[in-house]
């Protein structure tokens, strides 16, 4: 017998780990590493305390390290570690899905675990179009999503999006997408704080695509309800109930990406209920599990989900899932978010502080660089103007800046996106935007 030496990896070496949506090789000359968590704040790797204004990824919507989550996680795998997803299941996945459809809005009835919002929008995209097909309605297969979209990085969910570099280096994508325009609109809309004023015609772009392409050839819309990883686009006053409208008149379904604007990011428990606009079918992911554990859910109303409970009973009625589908680590960690959530009332708590959310974003109005400030719910964007020839540059010298000064923010392109966890107090609102103030002022 051979015996293989191994190959040690050299202690602290950054260079096995392809990290992504990641400058790589400008990290590893000089790494930000987190080594813990508690509530409101990260510690680094050197124990410096970071305040987190971006709840993680838009995910740790309860704070980091919150007992009641840990300890369910730790318990659970102790006590089953892994159980088969396909022609079998355990209790906490049964729990789950029915703790959830209480919050769901009215009609949502029904939930599918996958495990991230990339997975559940190609859950979501393909339930769309095979529930035409189970009613007889194949012909329907187009799907159409807006531009600035996102719905994460697999292939459905890059075709639907609308971002440029996103797509543009992978192909022809799916066929059969088309794409409605994007709501910003800055040159009306700038410095609005909440729903935009103008806009709402945008909606109408659906009814061209539909002229176009004609309905019996469209199976369903996909679009957030508010744009987070684009920038946060905040929809016009009326857009979503009109986009509702123009489904419901042409047999489309309508899916709410919620992955972001899921579990209370908005004062509500989801988008659907800040806008009082239900979809079809729903995508969540992130908080659904606090960020703890992996997960994702597509939530369907009882008219799609019957629609496939049909045929002999012996047979799969949906050839799709996943090996992780409904996890008990995740259905454990869920339960304990959802209980959190509940006991701390954080699924409103936006609402209340959304007011003085609102005036803190506003105040960066004036501020040297900024050309737009938008705030919904406990989300808020700083655009700022980019340096000539020089686009992405200048935010992301702020967010090195900011994380230097103890303060996690996002960027994407040239626009600061924030989105506290819901935990947020008074005080450190005014530590996360008197910071950023404090770095634009300097900021070259
Ligand atoms: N849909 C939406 C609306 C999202 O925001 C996804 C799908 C994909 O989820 P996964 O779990 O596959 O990443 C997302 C993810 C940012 C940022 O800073 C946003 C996301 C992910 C990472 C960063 O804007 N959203």
């Amino acid at each position: 017998m051979t015996v293989v030496p191994m190959r040690r990896p050299l202690p602290n070496d950054l260079n096995a780990f392809w990290m992504p949506f990641t400058a790589n090789r400008q990290f590893k000359k000089t790494p930000r590493l987190l080594a813990g968590a508690k509530d409101m704040h990260y510690v680094t790797d050197d124990g410096r305390q970071i305040l987190d204004a971006t709840a993680g990824l838009w995910c740790v919507n309860a704070g980091h390290g919150r007992p009641k989550i840990t300890e369910a996680v730790q318990r659970q795998v102790a006590e089953l570690d892994y159980a088969p997803a396909f022609q079998m299941s355990h209790p906490k996945a049964f729990e789950f899905a029915s703790r959830l459809v209480q919050i769901t809005p009215e009609g949502m009835d029904h939930a599918f675990f996958t495990n991230s919002g990339s997975e559940s929008v190609e859950t979501a995209l393909k339930m769309a179009i095979a529930y035409h097909r189970v009613r007889g309605e194949g012909s329907r297969t187009r799907l159409i999503g807006r531009e600035r979209g996102y719905h994460g990085v697999n292939f459905g969910g890059i075709s639907v999006g609308g971002i440029v570099s996103n797509r543009k280096m992978f192909g022809t994508l799916l066929g059969g997408v088309d794409h409605i325009r994007h709501t910003h609109d800055p040159a009306r809309n700038a410095f609005t704080a909440g729903e935009p004023e103008y806009g709402v015609e945008l909606a109408e772009d659906l009814e061209r695509i539909v002229t176009l392409h004609d309905a019996s050839t469209i199976a369903a819309v996909i679009v957030e309800p508010v744009a987070g990883s684009t920038g946060v686009l905040i929809p016009p006053k009326g857009y979503l109930k009109r986009l509702r409208e123009i489904c419901d008149k042409h047999g489309i379904l309508l899916i709410f990406d919620e992955v972001i604007t899921g579990f209370g990011r908005l004062g509500t428990p989801f988008g659907a209920d800040y806008f009082g606009v239900t979809p079809d079918l729903m995508t969540t992911a992130k908080g659904i599990t606090n960020g703890v554990v992996p997960m994702g859910a597509v939530f369907a109303t009882s008219k799609i989900h019957d629609a496939f409970m049909t045929g002999p009973e012996h047979l799969i009625e949906f050839f799709h899932g996943y090996t992780y589908s409904a996890h008990p680590l995740a259905c454990a960690a869920g339960i304990a978010t959802l209980d959190t959530y509940a006991e701390e009332g954080l699924l409103t708590r936006a609402a209340e502080l959304a007011p003085y959310w609102q005036q803190a974003i506003q105040s960066l109005k004036g501020t040297r660089h900024v050309i737009d400030t938008r705030n919904i719910g406990l989300v808020g964007a700083i655009e700022l103007e980019s340096m000539p020839g020089e686009p992405t540059k200048r935010a992301f010298s702020v967010f090195l800046e900011c994380f230097e000064r103890g303060v996690l923010i996002r960027t994407t392109g040239d626009i600061i996106a924030l989105s506290p966890p819901l935990i947020v107090s008074k005080g450190q609102i005014d530590e996360i935007v008197g910071t950023i103030g404090d770095v634009l002022k300097a900021a070259a």
